[in-house]
């Protein structure tokens, strides 16, 4: 993203440098491989980003940056593991090039070389980051939880939804912006502020995911168009059908949604044509736009020059126009 560029390339360094420990090598060659496929490292270099808009050198944040992007990476190796994944940015996931038993340690031990990181703030900035953290790991572990226990229920509300999404990827987002301002020693008020921005924006992003999975252009969405239908994922798109629809589609979809056709191709179809009928796919855009609107306001009331709130607008637009 080009707004972030500023940002990647001092995290690229650092992150290159980050893990200095070679042995065991099949502890550490992982969390190597992991970092060097890349991804887009929008958490990190929004940690640096806030921080250089509260006015501190963003250097002094790369800590923390590290940290959340070694937390998000481990997240992402126990989650393939968790979903039998065999590619991650196009390359093969930890457990598929080694094996489950060295990804999980892996897993683990990234977990806590990013605690470590933390060690190198003085203990007030110590304290609270540590603390936001810890708190939202928890958070991240209960929104997978919640995604795992609604595979096998078929009563799971619009809010319930909501909170899972909140939970598994929002809340990560609000944290890597709001320890940008933890570092940057920012006002109590604006750290909140900023939190919760990055928090609305994540959740109208992931929600933006789940309808561009189904209505998104193949060349630019960046993964496979159709592949929630495809696996019987229960986005808010289905949530929605079943709600605003009639009987007949709701039954339909509940069929179609319970089998795995060879080739998918009709079953996707078909789900389009419920989603658009049903009134879902305009009910999940105004969800989206409700969840931007509140960011964009929440980016309003902070104390930071009109300046730096274009350029946090600009990563919110570009971030939902997928420039990333
Ligand atoms: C927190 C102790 C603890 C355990 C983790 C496995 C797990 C429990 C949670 C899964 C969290 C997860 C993988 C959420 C998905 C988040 C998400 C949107 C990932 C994709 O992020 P991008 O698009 O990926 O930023 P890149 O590859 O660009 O980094």
């Amino acid at each position: 993203m080009e707004i972030l560029k500023k940002y990647n390339s001092v995290l690229q360094d650092s992150l290159a440098d980050a893990i200095a420990i070679e042995e065991p090598h099949q502890l550490y060659d992982p969390i190597k491989y992991i970092l060097a496929l890349g991804g887009k490292r929008i958490r990190p270099a929004l940690t640096l980003m806030t921080c250089d808009f509260f006015g501190k050198d963003f250097k002094t944040a790369i800590n923390a940056a590290l940290a959340i992007e070694l937390f998000h990476n481990f997240s992402l190796i126990h989650d393939d593991i968790m979903d039998n994944a065999p590619i991650r940015r196009g390359k093969k996931t930890v457990h598929e090039k080694w094996d489950v038993n060295t990804a999980i340690l892996s897993g683990d031990a990234m977990l806590i070389l990013a605690y470590q990181f933390f060690e190198n703030y003085e203990p007030k900035i110590f304290q609270e980051l540590a603390r936001l953290f810890s708190r939202t790991a928890l958070q991240v572990c209960e929104g997978q939880q919640h995604d795992m226990d609604f595979e096998t229920r078929d009563n799971v509300t619009m809010t319930e939804y909501i909170h899972m999404i909140d939970h598994k990827t929002a809340v990560l987002l609000g944290a890597a912006m709001k320890m940008g301002a933890i570092v940057a020693e920012a006002r109590d008020i604006d750290k909140n502020k900023i939190y919760e921005f990055g928090r609305n924006l994540g959740i109208a992003f992931q929600l933006q995911d789940d309808y561009l999975d189904v209505f998104g252009n193949p060349e630019t969405f960046g993964k496979q168009v159709g592949g929630d239908i495809i696996s019987n994922k229960k986005t808010i798109l289905y949530l929605m059908a079943i709600q605003k629809g009639t009987v007949a589609e709701a039954e339909e979809l509940e069929h179609l949604f319970s089998i795995n056709p060879k080739n998918p191709e009709d079953k996707i179809a078909t789900v389009r044509e419920i989603f658009l009928s049903s009134g879902a796919a305009q009910a999940t855009r105004t969800e989206i736009e409700k969840y931007s609107v509140k960011a964009f306001a929440l980016l309003q009331e902070i104390d930071i020059t009109e300046e730096r709130k274009t350029m946090f607008r600009n990563f919110g637009n570009s971030l939902m126009q997928r420039n990333v």
